[in-house]
């Protein structure tokens, strides 16, 4: 049984994807989020080099990982390796950019749709729709919850300079507020 009220805890979030019967509730719990900042500490850590993965929570159906950005950082165009994705903003800004391939030369990609994402903002991604990519525009750091039905350990990265697709595991850098070196 799914509730209606706003979930404002990692813990009652968690169970409510825990008790998901129905693979619509997913959507419904992403507009129920309203999880003070504080709530994500555990899972906080940053890194100059790259976007950091920190997973929350993981079971066979779902996988919920907190991305925490330093300024500039973003990720190269990807799939999501047939799963679906959900995007919640938890700090900052950014800047979401969706290719289709072309139809005139099929190695390309094209631009189909560019999208500003603030504070409180949901974006939704699967492969049907083409590849995306996210980019940190704030000023400093930011964070973004991401839900993915089911978990996702791969996905497919476009190279823009020969452009070409490479496979690529997917990392952790902490696991239930663990840090993985
Ligand atoms: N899919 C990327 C990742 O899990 C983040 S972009 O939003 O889906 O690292
Ligand atoms: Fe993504």
């Amino acid at each position: 049984m799914i509730h209606t009220e706003t979930i404002n805890t990692i813990n009652y979030l968690v169970n409510e994807l825990k008790n998901i019967e129905n693979e619509e509730e997913y959507k419904k719990i992403v507009k129920r989020l309203e999880i003070p900042v504080e709530e994500y500490k555990p899972y906080m850590h940053w890194s100059k080099d790259h976007y950091t993965r920190n997973c929350i929570a993981r079971t066979e159906d779902f996988e919920l990982i907190l991305l925490c950005w330093s300024e500039g950082q973003e990720t190269p165009i990807h799939c999501h390796n047939n799963q679906e994705c959900w995007v919640y903003v938890v700090e900052g800004e950014f800047d979401e950019q969706r290719f289709v391939e072309s139809e005139k030369k099929s190695e390309d990609l094209e631009v189909d749709a560019e999208l500003q994402l603030e504070v409180d903002g949901v974006s939704y991604m699967n492969d049907d729709m083409g590849y995306h990519s996210l980019a940190n525009i704030s000023d400093g750091r930011a964070m973004s919850l991401h839900l993915y039905m089911n978990p996702i350990d791969e996905c497919s990265i476009y190279n823009e300079e020969s452009g070409e697709f490479q496979w690529k595991t997917m990392k952790y850098d902490s696991f239930k507020g663990e840090k993985i070196s």
